[in-house]
């Protein structure tokens, strides 16, 4: 097989990794493409499973994603949320009516027996994706934060008290025993595997959570793919999200070197953005410079085949 033509696997969280999954998927033949995604921000909330990163990539793959919020389904309706109001129910978190059929039928289908990696297969499939997309585990993790106001379950941390607090050490309940996906562990060691890309989301919430998994750091390091990284910091700034909050609250240089240091055990080449050539230009592994923002479709796609071509030029 030539190698240009093998499957290719991303790492990714919700928002701003999810750009960069459908770019991948838009150039790729969709059965090519398996997306591992990030669990860590699971929760249990009005009884209902809820798994942000697996639907803000069900619903971007599926053309349903809703742009403004970056989260949730585009032309949702809030009828329930305005009824759970006048109950006097918990309204932080908000549940449009279409998103919460999906969350009910998670449930339910978990209640029933089912892995979380079946019920989504069943999704995808239902919703016309043709790229796998599977839970980085089957078995629950839940990342939790250490901050200035105590410890904190992520959710709280991130929608009710919007990244307020500061950040002082993270960790990932439930992943020292969790197994991974054995379909990811299959996809990352497939002789004819293209490449393995991380995408740019934030390295502390949702690519270390996928990395504590007990076998996923190992295998990546092990994986004779190539490795890329697309860093989610642009001209020293998180596009959107706490990532550069989180740096500076953890101790750590604001840009996007931090990012590369982190993976620096598996990572073959580092895409950084044109805009920070100057703080890249020391780190020690080789760095492709390009246009990183994704603003629209074409440059999703446009970065896609970036960092598949810099995939194809440093293969081992
Ligand atoms: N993020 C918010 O900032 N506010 C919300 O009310 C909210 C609701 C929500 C409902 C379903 C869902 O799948 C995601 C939702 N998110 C919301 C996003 C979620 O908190 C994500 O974990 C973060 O965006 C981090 O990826």
């Amino acid at each position: 097989m030539d190698a240009s033509s093998g499957p290719v696997i991303a790492l990714s969280g919700g928002v701003g990794g999810a750009k960069l999954v459908l770019g991948l998927y838009r150039i790729l033949p969709p059965d090519t493409l398996t997306v591992v995604a990030n669990t860590g921000d699971d929760f249990e909330h009005l009884g209902l499973t809820v798994c942000p990163d697996l639907d803000t990539l069900l619903y971007t793959l599926s053309g349903q994603a809703n742009p403004e919020l970056g989260w949730g389904r585009a032309d949702e309706t809030w009828t329930f949320m305005a009824a759970l109001q006048r109950l006097g129910g918990e309204t932080w978190f908000r549940l449009g009516d279409g998103d919460l059929a999906t969350h009910v039928e998670r449930t339910r289908r978990l209640a029933g027996g089912e892995s979380l990696s079946a019920v989504i297969d069943s999704f995808r499939r239902r919703l016309g994706i043709g790229a796998r997309l599977l839970p980085m585990s089957d078995d629950a993790v839940r990342t939790r934060l250490e901050t200035d106001r105590g410890a904190l379950d992520f959710q709280d941390y991130f929608v009710r008290l919007r990244c307020e607090p500061a950040v002082r050490r993270l960790h990932f309940a439930g992943s020292e025993t969790a197994r991974p996906h054995p379909e990811a562990i299959a996809a990352l060691a497939h002789p004819a595997l293209r490449a393995v890309v991380i995408c740019p989301s934030n390295p502390f919430i949702s690519i270390d959570p996928i990395l504590a998994v007990p076998g996923m750091r190992d295998t990546l390091r092990a994986s004779k793919a190539p490795v890329v990284a697309v860093s989610p910091i642009i001209g020293g700034q998180a596009v959107k999200g706490p990532t550069a909050k989180m740096m500076a609250e953890l101790g750590l240089p604001v840009d996007a070197t931090t990012v590369a240091h982190r993976y620096a055990d598996f990572l073959d080449v580092y895409v950084a953005d044109e805009a920070d050539a100057d703080a890249v230009a020391g780190l020690d592994m080789p760095v492709v410079l390009g246009p990183t923002l994704m603003q629209t479709l074409e440059g999703r796609e446009r970065l896609a085949s970036l960092v598949l071509e810099t995939a194809d030029r440093v293969r081992k």
